[in-house]
């Protein structure tokens, strides 16, 4: 078997796939064939495993999404450096061309027509002809378009933007801690546990960070560098080990002494600003505090240098005169005032959401049918779920019109009587996630809308629109009496596309004036709103629901993000309306609705 030169990270093979996927869409392949190849690279990025390892096992086909073709294409591509399908689809469009999809709003129509009408082929040849005023002769473009074509590349070219998505870095450290554990004899690792901006699942990860108590340093050390997923060695010493992994990230390993694990977990978890707060609090009694211990200064009542040791974080929170203060509040955002003054809110929790309400199906863009979602839903604890596939509007994917939905209502209701016959306390909703048009009309009509329960009006195309256009399109959606929840307001995918203009304290106002619901999209590209826009919606009287929009049995898993952005918002369960039954979550939304089945 011919091995390529160098080792493919889960990265680079993504990139590939993702080509592909790109290269068909300009060529205006079928959508399922685009998808297949997108959802295939978006989970062999967020696989822990080191690709090579799970080829090597015979094992690709394992991975959620990679069938048996796109397979054959990774084997293909880890043995020979290259695909030979790729290298025949080069043959048929430049590279250049696909670069251009990267500009923000440009799709692959207009990137096709660039290249076929003006023969511009790479980013660099798009920006001197729109500079020189080329682009406007052409059908549908205009001196406007030219100008937000030359704000997308600026906004390219300073997007250097280095943080990895929490939702690749997380799995990974998680998976790098049970390789650690299954890999070391028993009572050597005493305590692993993830610590830094992951602990605190922060939406973005410089480097990933481990904290541990060994009986045996060395074992854990020599462990740590053969961990399949590390390429590289960074430092090593006697308490401090960094390495690189497959998938880019680098990952620190911290090991002390037990009697330190409650000082240094605290430490090593962060941020830079909650500790330095602390350490302020301890000065003004007396101490100060490292990674270590707690050390008198001789200005308090302790005689100077005598140390503090302590087990648990609490225990040193609780000897500073505080609560302990859950991970995702240690921001310097108020938590050490009301900390001391225990007054840290009541933290919503996993446990508490009862349903979800924005999520597909097979009948828009979603990977499996409504049954299977709902029966996922049930499995995980869940007593309603709303089927909210994408309405009219939406290009790539095919929306459904008032003739599908009623189709689908009826789907729907079969289901939901098979269940009350069943006397399962389950129950699906009708719904729709609402295309907001660029030009601010709504995929549906009102009266198609005013019959389902649930609303999700989201925008998906021209998110690079003029602050005010953005706004004012997003408040056109809010205003109607009909739309219920504002989908994932900003339109951000981390690491990729930057969010909208959107003017969001406006937005929020308005959704608290309306009592419009705002979406925390939990799935882990999006994460939008975000912690900090979520505290000011709450601060500000919006109502919070927290949505998975799964596209396939897995994402529902991934709630755990969003109710985590939540609590980095410091909300409280009655700050979110999924945390209520069924029908007292209906009876928040706009219309009030409480239709029977
Ligand atoms: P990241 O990696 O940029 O996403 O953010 P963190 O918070 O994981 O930062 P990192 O990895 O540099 O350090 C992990 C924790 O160690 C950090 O949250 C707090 C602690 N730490 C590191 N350097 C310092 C420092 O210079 N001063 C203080 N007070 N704490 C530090
Ligand atoms: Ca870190
Ligand atoms: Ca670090
Ligand atoms: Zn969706």
């Amino acid at each position: 078997m011919p091995q390529s030169t160098t080792r493919l990270t889960n990265i680079e093979v993504a990139e590939q796939l993702r080509l592909i996927g790109d290269i068909l869409l300009i060529k205006g392949e079928n959508r399922f064939r685009v998808l297949a190849f997108k959802n295939a690279a978006e989970s062999i990025e967020n696989e822990g495993q080191d690709i090579n390892g799970i080829y090597a096992a015979g094992a690709l086909t394992k991975i959620p999404n990679v069938g048996k073709g796109i397979a054959v294409d990774v084997g293909q591509l880890l043995d020979t450096g290259q695909i030979d399908f790729l290298e025949e689809l080069k043959k048929e469009v430049p590279l250049g061309v696909v670069d251009m999809m990267r500009v923000p709003d440009m799709g692959p129509k207009k990137a096709t027509r660039l290249w076929h009408e003006l023969d511009i082929t790479s980013i660099e040849a798009l920006k001197a002809a729109a500079q020189a005023q080329q682009l406007r002769p052409l059908k549908g473009f205009g001196a406007k378009s030219e100008e937000k074509i030359l704000k997308g590349i600026a906004l390219l070219e300073q997007r250097q933007d280095e943080r990895t998505p929490l939702g690749v870095a997380r799995p990974a450290v998680l998976d790098l801690i049970a390789g650690l554990r299954s890999s070391l004899p028993d009572g050597v690792a005493v305590k692993i546990e993830p610590a830094g901006s992951v602990r605190r699942w922060k939406e973005t990860i410089g480097d990933l960070d481990i904290l541990a108590v060994s009986e045996d340093t060395e074992a854990l050390r020599s462990a740590f560098q053969a961990l399949p997923q590390v390429v590289d060695v960074v430092a090593a010493g006697a308490t401090k080990n960094r390495v690189r992994l497959a998938n880019g990230l680098e990952c620190d390993l911290r090991v002390v002494e037990e009697k330190h694990w409650g000082t240094a977990l605290q430490y090593f978890t962060g941020s830079k600003e909650h500790n330095v707060a602390l350490r302020a609090i301890a000065q003004k009694q007396g101490w100060s505090l490292n990674e270590y211990a707690l050390t008198a200064s001789g200005r308090g009542d302790e005689p100077e240098g005598e140390e503090r040791f302590f087990q648990t974080e609490a225990a040193l929170y609780e000897f500073l005169g505080m609560e302990w203060v859950p991970p995702e509040l240690r921001e310097d955002r108020d938590e050490i005032r009301a900390a001391g003054a225990g007054t840290l809110p009541d933290l919503l929790t996993l446990d508490d959401i009862q349903g979800e309400l924005h999520g597909h199906s097979t009948w828009s863009d979603g990977t499996v049918s409504i049954e299977e979602m709902a029966e996922n839903a049930i499995r995980l604890g869940y007593t309603y779920w709303s089927v909210c596939d994408h309405s009219m509007g939406l290009g790539i994917v095919g929306g459904l019109d008032a003739e599908r939905l009623s189709q689908q209502a009826a789907e729907i209701r079969r289901l939901n009587e098979r269940w009350q016959e069943d006397g399962f306390n389950f129950r699906l909703l009708r719904g729709t996630e609402l295309e907001v048009l660029a030009d601010g009309t709504l995929g549906l009509a009102d009266d198609v809308l005013a019959d389902l329960d649930v609303v999700v009006a989201s925008i998906h195309s021209s998110l690079r629109q003029e602050r005010d256009i953005i706004t004012e399109r997003c408040l056109t959606a809010v205003r109607n009496p009909h739309v219920d929840i504002l989908g994932h307001p900003t339109g951000r995918l981390l690491g990729r596309r930057p969010p909208s203009d959107l003017d969001v304290e406006r937005v929020l106002q308005a959704c608290t004036e309306t009592g419009t619901v705002v979406e925390i999209n939990a799935h882990p590209s999006r994460l939008d709103l975000n912690d900090v826009y979520t505290r000011r919606a709450v601060e500000l009287g919006c109502k919070i629901a927290i949505n998975t929009d799964a596209h396939s049995l897995e994402d529902m898993d991934l709630m755990t993000y969003g109710v985590h952005i939540a609590r980095r918002a410091w909300l409280t369960p009655i700050d979110v309306i999924n945390t209520r039954p069924v029908d007292e979550m209906l009876g928040m939304l706009k219309g009030g609705k409480t239709e029977e089945l």
